[in-house]
This record gives C-alpha cells, sequence and structure tokens, in this order.
C-alpha cells in the first residue's frame, strides 16, 4: 500500500464458510428475509469488534501492532436472537448472553487502540451480526430462529472497499485466540 493510501479497516469476527451457510439457511427457512430490504451477502457476515475508519499506512501498522499484543481467549457464540435498530434500519442476529471473553478482547482492542491515537469509540460496543440494511419493518420475531453456535478462536482485520452496488469486504490479517 502506497504511504499516503488511507484504506476503510475494521475489526472483525469472522465466520468460516460452513458457519456463513448454516446462518443464511437458518435466516432462509425462519422467513426473515421475507420483509423486504437489502440483504447482507453471505459473504459479508461478520461481527464487527471495532470499526476503525479511514487509517493511513502507519495507524494501520499500529492498529496490527496493537492486535498481536492481545492475548484473549478462544470463546463459544450462540446467536440466538434477532433485533432490528430502526434508526438505521438494520435487522441483526445476537445473543441474549455475550460470553466475558469476547467483552474481554473487545476491552482489549479498544485499550490499545488509544495508543495509536486514534479516536475511542464513543458508543458502548453492542455485538451483532447484521444480516438485512435498510429494512424497513421489523423482520419479525425471534421465534422462527433456530440458534446457531459459533466457535470464535480469532479475529481478523478487515479491508471494507466500495464496488458498485455495495461493499466488498477482503481479510487482511488475522490473530489467533488461545484456547484456554
Ligand atoms: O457491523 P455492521 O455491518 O453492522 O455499519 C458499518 C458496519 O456495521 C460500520 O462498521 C461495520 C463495517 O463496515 N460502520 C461504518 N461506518 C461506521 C462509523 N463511522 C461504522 N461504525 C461506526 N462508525
Amino acid at each position: 500500500m502506497p504511504p499516503d493510501e488511507r484504506q476503510r479497516l475494521f475489526f472483525a469476527l469472522w465466520p468460516d464458510t460452513g458457519l456463513r451457510q448454516r446462518l443464511k439457511q437458518r435466516l432462509t427457512e425462519g422467513g426473515f428475509y421475507g420483509a423486504g430490504g437489502q440483504p447482507v451477502p453471505p459473504d459479508n457476515f461478520h461481527i464487527t469488534l471495532r470499526y476503525l475508519g479511514w487509517l493511513s499506512s502507519a495507524e494501520r501498522r499500529c492498529a496490527g501492532q496493537v492486535a498481536g499484543n492481545i492475548r484473549a481467549s478462544a470463546f463459544q457464540l450462540v446467536l440466538n436472537r434477532t433485533g432490528y435498530w430502526s434508526g438505521s434500519r438494520v435487522a441483526w442476529l445476537g445473543a441474549d448472553n455475550w460470553p466475558a471473553a469476547l467483552l474481554d478482547l473487545n476491552e482489549q482492542v479498544q485499550k490499545g487502540l488509544e495508543q495509536c491515537g486514534l479516536e475511542p469509540e464513543s458508543r458502548p460496543y453492542q455485538p451483532h451480526l447484521t444480516y438485512l440494511r435498510k429494512a424497513a419493518v421489523p423482520p419479525g420475531p425471534s421465534a422462527g430462529y433456530v440458534p446457531v453456535t459459533w466457535w470464535v478462536d480469532s479475529f481478523v482485520l478487515v479491508h471494507s472497499v466500495t464496488v458498485p452496488g455495495g461493499v466488498r469486504y477482503e481479510v487482511v490479517d488475522r490473530w489467533i485466540l488461545t484456547a484456554d
């Protein structure tokens, strides 16, 4: 990357291919695509850990060093509920209970990034997996949705590239979470 070229980046939890298909299948079977809106392509499914915005190469290097210094445990996520934010018109999958290990990972990321001179995230962390954008009405109660279990043993840095008709996400780095 040329030194002065900025990239739009974020840290995320990144499902593997099988999990992406399982999530899509559960959403389809539960009728959650029936209420209109713009489905997120399964290849783009993720849970944002921290949105970074447009970073210079030096900031990206710093963020990478922060990620490399993190010591956090792998954890199991049970995505057992759906939700909808009327402000952003986003429909999402979430959980009634988030593991302490995820919140610890998020905190380490937030704290570490302070040393990169990035603006701290002002909003509280609300983990979610967006599956529908521009949804005009809530897609329905969680009742028809069958929970999906996800063993999370890494997190990634993602480059968000605007393409005709949407966005393409490219994983540019990955860090392993410990097994304990
Ligand atoms: O995790 P989701 O897909 O809901 O909305 C953007 C997307 O959220 C969010 O970062 C994720 C990866 O693009 N995002 C985009 N711009 C943002 C901003 N300025 C933002 N989050 C916070 N501040």
